[in-house]
């Protein structure tokens, strides 16, 4: 492969081409090579959204097939997140550039157990550009961190991650706290990972599972705009 690789030179490829061999690259772990064609695309006029979703994305999700088909184990896989992770960082910058008012507030963070980080770094990203305020609170993250952050931020929306069955219940643990404490109706709980579903999010208690960023940014606001509309209300 990398022999073939040394010959092609992706400025020459056209867009077709070159998001395949984006996939390529990112499958191979090459992060120069993934910022070499995120940053074509981008000058090619390409929406750093669909730079995201049709290059980065769908790279990382033929690298999930094969390592759950036992094809790429954890090294590869991390590399392959590594060059992503490079990928995103390129486009950061402009996806979290806005000039829209504040929409609010949230926290997030991947849950106990679980080190997978990029979906909710884009949804991060995501939710900035969309004009949220985001602390985000890293992996692995337990309820008292959880309850902390809510505590020292006051956001107006806590986010979830978890990427793994085994971590995802751990979500419920955080929602029941809440509950216990009294704290609950205080936040919107927004919840997301690959594994999670709309059942499973309202079987814990949470008040929407998202599906990806993009959903994620949409239900946010759709949240928003409700609790603005229910505190006009009470007023
Ligand atoms: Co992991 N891993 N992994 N892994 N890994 C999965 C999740 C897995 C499905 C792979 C597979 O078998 N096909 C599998 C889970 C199986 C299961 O639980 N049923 C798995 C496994 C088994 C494991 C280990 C146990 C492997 C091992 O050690 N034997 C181990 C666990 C470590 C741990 O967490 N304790 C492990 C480790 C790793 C790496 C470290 C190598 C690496 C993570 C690197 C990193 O994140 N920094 C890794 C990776 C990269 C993956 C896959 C290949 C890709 C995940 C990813 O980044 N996707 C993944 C396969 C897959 O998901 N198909 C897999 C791209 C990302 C953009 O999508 O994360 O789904 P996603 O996020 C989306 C939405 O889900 C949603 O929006 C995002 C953006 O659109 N979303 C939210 C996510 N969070 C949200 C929060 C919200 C809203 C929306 O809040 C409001």
């Amino acid at each position: 492969m990398a022999d073939q690789d040394d010959d092609i030179v992706l400025s020459e490829l056209s867009d077709d081409e070159l998001v395949l061999q984006m996939h390529d690259d990112l499958y191979d772990g090459l992060a120069d090579e993934v910022v070499e064609g995120t940053n074509i695309l981008l000058e090619r006029g390409w929406s750093p959204y669909d730079t995201l979703t049709k290059a980065l994305v769908e790279g990382m999700r033929i690298v999930g097939v094969d390592f759950r088909d036992g094809i790429l184990f954890v090294p590869e896989v991390l590399m392959a997140a590594n060059s992503m992770k490079a990928g995103m960082s390129v486009l950061r910058p402009l996806l979290v550039e806005t000039g829209a008012p504040k929409m609010g507030k949230m926290v997030i963070g991947t849950v106990k157990g679980d080190i997978h980080d990029i979906g909710k770094n884009l949804v991060g990203m995501m939710m900035e550009g969309a004009g949220f305020e985001v602390v985000d609170l890293g992996i692995n993250v337990d309820v008292d961190k959880y309850l902390k952050a809510l505590e020292e931020h006051q956001p107006d929306i806590l986010g979830m991650s978890a990427l793994l069955t085994t971590t995802m219940p751990y979500m419920k643990v955080v929602i029941d706290t809440m509950v216990e404490k009294g704290i609950r109706n205080d936040y919107v709980v927004l919840v997301g990972g690959a594994p999670l579903n709309e059942a499973f999010a309202d079987n814990i208690g949470a008040d929407a599972y998202c599906r990806d960023a993009a959903v994620a940014v949409e239900t946010a606001k759709e949240w928003m705009s409700r609790r603005q509309g229910s505190a006009l209300a009470t007023r």
